[in-house]
């Protein structure tokens, strides 16, 4: 009896409950929301496919000032206006690949009735009073501020202007909570990520905490759920929309569901709504007596082109226009590729072409593309047997470094750290990009007793890259598919990947591959100087040089040297390029955007002395290919045949500063 209770106790899969926002419908989804939701998206996936039950929740924050005023904006009544935002943003869901378990909107029925649930248990624990109260109150945070927090009339988050109110209204205890809640965070080291966050709560909780005003009087809003006890108000929008963390899992209404999902493991947010989780969100679980959520992480802020994003400013980044010109995968990829976790970035077409080109069609795509080539030119076409004779040391370094990814992988993604987890699966595929060049299976397949050894080189390029699909699918699921149909390993990822799937050697010898379009066409640059305006061209061709010559001897205009847009750039990161002695591949930051550079002067810096370094960038230079990497200008030196010195500035210089 007592064994088989444990057997099945043992048999319980573990449970990962994941959170993104629910998103105000006031306007359409832009860049931000999809970066959360894609992070959350990642995350589950990669929790399904390490063999979690896995539940994902996002949905729409429906109620309150902000939308029923977007509502009457357009003259249309508030669950009309929002039932024409949730259809897009659950277009873009499907459109960005999005594997949410539910989609919650506030204005539906089982989230009513548990909001009002909730605020008869807090009642019933007397943690609420009625107060009549005055203060600032901004209206687009819906938000009060006491005296001293507001800043010269204006609200300290958002710097609108603030409105004097007097009303009486509900209050809940919160100041009570605040002991208890400092010492959780101090007991939790993980409770609040990243560590700066963290921090930053603790330092708002050095100060008073007041009570929460959580109603408003219905003669003021009424598009809000009304209180139960009293029909005058309505809930206060932010305690309406926390509450859908528990109850969709089902509190109050599914004992068992709700105990297999609560607590969550991470809600997931950005910084600007912080507070709200970290404070109200933990008081308000205190209140009701159940468990704080195991981890609330708060990501960072997109700028676009170095600016804050605004309707005003004209530069909202759509995500569906993002979506249809990179691929949603790639989109996926640079978004969390570029910018670590939990820091701020900024998006620009420059940035996301240059890793495309480089990480996406060159690294990922290229070797793809080769293998499968290879393997339909010299093995008929069909993944052939590996014989243990053929192995050599090359291959075993080759599955040892697949096999490190599972321990590697692994915990960066349990750090929330996406940029370094798929820095170390590209470990893997640069290995494999130079495994392909070091074993030149096209030199193999020139001598018959060579075989053995050439079934063996492709056999090890197929199954890493099934493998490096596994790895890849949370972050570029389409891509992935693609990767192991083509190599005849044709599981459907989104149902059949199993944890096992990891281990080397699941892509059995004999099927046949099928190579496709590539994964990643690569994509052409606009030039940035229209050629025939070019007065020296950027790489003169002889003619050009010979026909200047004979024109001006050494001369050019000043015009002409006008033309040529030098830029100071600070060395951000610098990278040898495999096969290439001489050159590196530079990443440089011109204040407006970072540029990839590939400069052919290896043999005279070790990269980690070029950081932060700065340089002379000729920054509307036509890009070029070199060695199958995009260089997106030319950093001066000089010296003629050899690099002597690079062209650098005695005093510091802000990146970006025209050079003249
Ligand atoms: O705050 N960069 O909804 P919201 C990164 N309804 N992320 C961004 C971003 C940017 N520039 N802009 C927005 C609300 N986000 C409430 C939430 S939850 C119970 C209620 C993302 O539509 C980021 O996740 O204003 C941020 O927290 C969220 O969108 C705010 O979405």
């Amino acid at each position: 009896m007592k064994a088989s209770s444990k057997k099945a106790t043992s048999r319980k899969r573990k449970t990962f409950y994941i959170t993104t926002p629910i998103y105000y419908v006031n306007d359409v989804p832009h860049i931000g929301h999809a970066y959360t939701t894609i992070a959350a998206d990642v995350l589950a996936r990669y929790k399904r496919l390490r063999g979690y039950d896995t539940f994902f929740l996002t949905g729409t924050d429906e109620h309150g000032q902000k939308v029923q005023q977007a509502a009457s904006k357009k003259g249309l009544d508030p669950q009309t206006h929002a039932d024409r935002m949730v259809a897009a943003f659950k277009e873009l869901w499907k459109r960005l690949t999005i594997s949410n378990s539910d989609f919650v909107r506030t204005t539906e029925e089982r989230h009513k009735r548990v909001v009002q649930e909730v605020l008869r248990r807090l009642q019933e624990t007397h943690v609420l009073y009625t107060a009549s109260y005055e203060g600032w109150y901004c209206l687009p945070d819906e938000r009060f501020w006491a005296d001293d927090e507001v800043v010269e009339g204006k609200c300290p988050e958002c710097g609108r202007p603030v409105e004097r109110i007097s009303e009486s209204n509900y209050f809940f205890k919160m100041s009570a909570y605040r002991d208890r809640l400092r010492r959780h965070i101090r007991r939790h080291s993980g409770f609040i990520q990243p560590e700066s966050r963290r921090n930053e709560v603790l330092g708002f909780l050095e100060r008073p905490l007041e009570d929460l005003c959580i109603s408003r009087p219905r003669a003021r809003l009424a598009w809000g759920i009304p209180f139960p006890f009293d029909p005058d108000y309505v809930t206060y929008v932010w305690v309406d929309a926390l509450v859908n963390y528990i109850s969709v899992p089902g509190y109050g209404t599914d004992k068992r569901r709700f105990a297999k999902w609560w607590p969550a493991d991470v809600h997931l947010v950005g910084k600007d709504i912080l507070t709200t989780h970290a404070v109200y969100w933990s008081t308000l679980l205190m209140a009701l007596g159940l468990d704080l959520p195991k981890t609330l992480f708060a990501h960072g802020w997109w700028t676009v082109d170095g600016e804050k994003m605004s309707k005003s400013r004209g530069n909202v980044v759509d995500p569906n226009a993002m979506a249809a010109e990179y691929g949603t995968d790639a989109f996926r990829y640079f978004l969390l590729r570029e910018v670590p976790f939990g820091q701020d970035g900024d998006f620009s077409k420059p940035a996301i072409t240059a890793r495309y080109n480089s990480e996406l069609a060159n690294d990922l795509g290229n070797l793809f593309s080769r293998t499968l080539t290879m393997i339909e030119r010299y093995a008929g076409g069909v993944v052939p047997e590996p014989h243990p004779k053929g192995v050599k040391a090359e291959d075993r370094r080759m599955v040892e470094l697949a096999k490190s990814l599972y321990r590697t992988v692994g915990s960066e993604m349990d750090r929330f750290a996406f940029h370094r987890a798929l820095r170390e699966i590209w470990a893997l595929v640069d290995f494999a990009n130079r495994y392909v060049e070091r074993s030149a299976p096209w030199d193999l397949a020139k001598e018959p007793r060579n075989r053995v050894r050439l079934d063996v080189v492709l056999y090890h390029l197929a199954e890493t890259l099934r493998i490096l699909a596994v790895y890849l699918f949370p972050f570029m699921p389409t891509t992935a598919q693609r990767m192991t149909t083509e190599l005849g390993w044709a599981t459907s990822l989104e149902q059949a990947l199993k944890p096992q799937d990891f281990q080397w050697g699941r892509l059995k010898p004999g099927r046949p591959v099928q190579k496709g379009k590539p994964l990643f066409p690569r994509i052409e640059l606009p030039q940035t100087l229209p050629e025939r305006e070019t007065a020296a061209p950027a790489t003169p061709s002889k003619e050009s040089v010979m026909e200047l010559t004979r024109t001006e001897p050494s001369f050019i205009s000043i015009d002409e040297f006008r033309k040529l847009d030098l830029r100071v750039g600070r060395i951000v990161t610098a990278e040898k390029i495999t096969g290439a002695d001489k050159l590196l591949k530079l990443s440089v930051d011109i204040g407006t955007e970072t540029r990839q550079v590939v400069a052919g002067i290896a043999t005279k810096y070790a990269p980690d002395l070029l950081i932060g370094k700065s340089v002379v960038l000729v920054a509307n230079l036509k890009p070029a290919v070199i060695r199958g990497i995009e260089s997106q200008g030319m950093i001066l030196a000089a010296g003629d045949k050899t690099v002597e010195a690079l062209a650098t500035f005695i005093e510091p210089v802000e990146p970006g500063t025209r050079v003249k």
